[in-house]
């Protein structure tokens, strides 16, 4: 399960005083320029640019990484799991379309490229394998294991999955058929009652108790031990839970949320107790589900630990659309004024939904999407305007996995004029996600070694912020750390990604100015 990759030499080093290597660190002194704006007694706006140095250190040595998926046997992740296998393995197989060769499309991490700059000879654009901006984990050495209330083994899963080739499906077959969910924690109130009878692999107990905290760190520890691991990231990729109530004395303080899961408050969900175990052992730990996993006391519980969390909800397709569509329709100058999403799907997350308390989750996560374009243009909405925005989920068991996502966009263009814009999305949601929970981990286990201290006399090294909103990119609602904005539209998202990590080897932004073509 797993192995360590050998570290071969970087795809480019940076040649800058401010830029040290060295056998286990590259070193980088960075001058962060932003531009800071005041107004003055009249209300007008003046502009500063700014220089802010920072130190960034990363550590080269990625060591042996594992995997733990909450919901291991559902429909992600008895896919992510094969996929990886049939990519670890390289494999082909034969489809009625020809031959098939594993991949990691729709992973930006193995499948997309980023500029690196402009060839030294010829001006042209040097593009690189994201991959290759700072030493990162393949996802063919991941280690996996995880928890599921089903106790299928992989193959059965991904049978009931039903979104795999057989042919793939064969191939991988015996290999999954040797890996079993450990048991998991189950509280009914938290998922569908629909979901009820698939739960029989469960740990003893209907509410939130120590001894299952303690037994998620122990599971763990021991993923950990044996397959000779040095980082685990734990992941939710089980069903979507109803929100959870933030009451307080309960989960409002990491110390209330602590006491309210040793009194066994029924107000603890269990994507809450997977956190704080995770927090507690600093194991970064993910939500790809939309319900607040993370109450105010599980978030300041992993700030004072110093432990990473990302969340929430997977952005996979209509989402992903969204923010990329909202932003380049109003940075046209063009009025979005209402936004119909239709969405039906027939596998069990679809199921899940079908219940008004889940489905609520999953319609918070996905309404919110569009709030910072909207705010940022004054110019085509009044303070406090929103378009219109309607989401619908519909349980239709015939199209599996293959979620119809339906989205009509309607806007108001030049003098009054309309224009709408309908799009209907068609794929596999489980091949959606895949990618995104590859990309989470490798780029959750990035940011581990990543640190950074300012440019004084005697300030030491230390990580960024617990809230890991660097990941962003792959999630519906971002979390922030407390206080700071929420950045959605996809393209501000991809670059901030980037930026942050050329600046680690002390590279600036890509500007895209290319004045060299045009300075002519
Ligand atoms: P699924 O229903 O096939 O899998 C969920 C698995 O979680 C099931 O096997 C279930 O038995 C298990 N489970 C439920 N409660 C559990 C617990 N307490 N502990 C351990 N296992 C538990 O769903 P799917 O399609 O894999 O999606 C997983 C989650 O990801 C859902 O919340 C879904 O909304 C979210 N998501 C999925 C996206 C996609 O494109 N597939 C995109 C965005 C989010
Ligand atoms: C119905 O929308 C089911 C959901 O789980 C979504 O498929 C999932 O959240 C992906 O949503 P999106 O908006 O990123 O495609």
């Amino acid at each position: 399960n797993g192995s360590v990759r050998q570290e071969s030499s970087p795809l480019f080093t940076v040649q800058s005083p401010n830029v040290e290597y060295t056998a286990d660190e590259i070193k980088s002194r960075y001058a962060y320029q932003t531009t800071e704006v005041t107004r003055t007694a009249d209300n007008k706006l003046i502009a500063t640019p700014k220089a802010s140095n920072y130190h960034f250190k990363v550590d080269r040595k990625v060591g042996k990484v594992g995997m733990m998926l909450v919901g291991w046997g559902g429909n992600n992740g008895s896919t992510v799991t094969a996929g990886i296998l049939a990519n670890r393995r390289n494999l082909t197989w034969d489809t009625r379309e020809g031959q098939q060769k594993a991949n990691y499309y729709g992973s930006i991490v193995m499948s997309s490229t980023v500029k690196l700059g402009t060839d030294a000879k010829t001006a042209e654009e040097i593009n690189i394998p994201f991959r290759d901006l700072l030493p990162m984990a393949h996802p063919n050495d991941l280690a996996i294991g995880g928890w599921d209330i089903s106790g299928m083994d992989l193959a059965a899963s991904m049978d009931r999955a039903q979104v795999l080739e057989p042919t793939l499906k064969s191939l991988v077959r015996k290999e999954m058929a040797e890996m079993k969910p450990l048991p998991s924690i189950y509280y009914p109130d938290f998922i569908a009652a629909n979901q009820e009878g698939r739960a029989d692999n469960v740990l003893e107990g209907t509410k939130a108790c120590w001894e299952h905290v303690e037994k998620i760190q122990k599971d763990i520890r021991d993923f950990k031990a044996e397959n000779g691991l040095d980082k685990v990231i734990v992941m939710w990729t089980a069903n979507t839970e109803r929100y959870a109530d933030v009451i307080p004395g309960v989960n409002d303080t990491a110390e209330n949320l602590i006491n309210s899961i040793k009194n066994g408050h029924e107000e603890v969900s269990p994507s809450t107790v997977f956190a704080v175990a995770s927090i507690l052992d600093n194991v970064p730990f993910i939500n790809g589900s939309p319900q607040n996993t993370f109450v105010p006391g599980a978030l300041q519980l992993a700030e004072q630990r110093k432990a990473f969390i990302g969340g929430d909800d997977f952005k996979s397709g209509q989402t992903k659309m969204k923010s990329a569509l909202v932003d380049f329709l109003i940075n046209a100058g063009i009025k979005v004024t209402s936004i119909a999403s239709y969405n039906h799907l027939g596998n069990n997350d679809g199921k899940n939904l079908s219940s008004q308390k889940q489905f609520r989750s999953k319609e918070i996560s996905k309404s919110n999407v569009v709030d910072d374009m909207v705010a940022a243009n004054s110019i085509l909405y009044e303070k406090d305007e929103h378009p219109d925005h309607t989401v619908v989920i519909k349980y239709m068991p015939a199209v599996g996995d293959n979620k119809r996502a339906l989205d009509e966009y309607y806007a108001e263009i030049f003098m009054g004029g309309h224009q709408t814009i309908s799009l209907f999305n068609i794929c596999e949601d489980s091949l959606l996600a895949s990618p995104l929970i590859i990309d989470l981990v490798v780029l959750a286990e990035m940011m581990t070694r990543v640190s950074w201290k300012e440019d004084t006399e005697g300030a030491e090294y230390k990580g960024f912020h617990s809230v890991l909103s660097v990941l962003s990119y792959m999630l519906k609602a971002p979390l922030t750390p407390p206080g700071t904005p929420v950045v959605n539209a996809l393209g501000k998202q991809r670059s901030a990604l980037i930026n942050i990590f050329r600046a680690c080897v002390g590279l600036q932004p890509e500007s895209e100015m290319t004045l060299e073509h045009k300075l002519l």
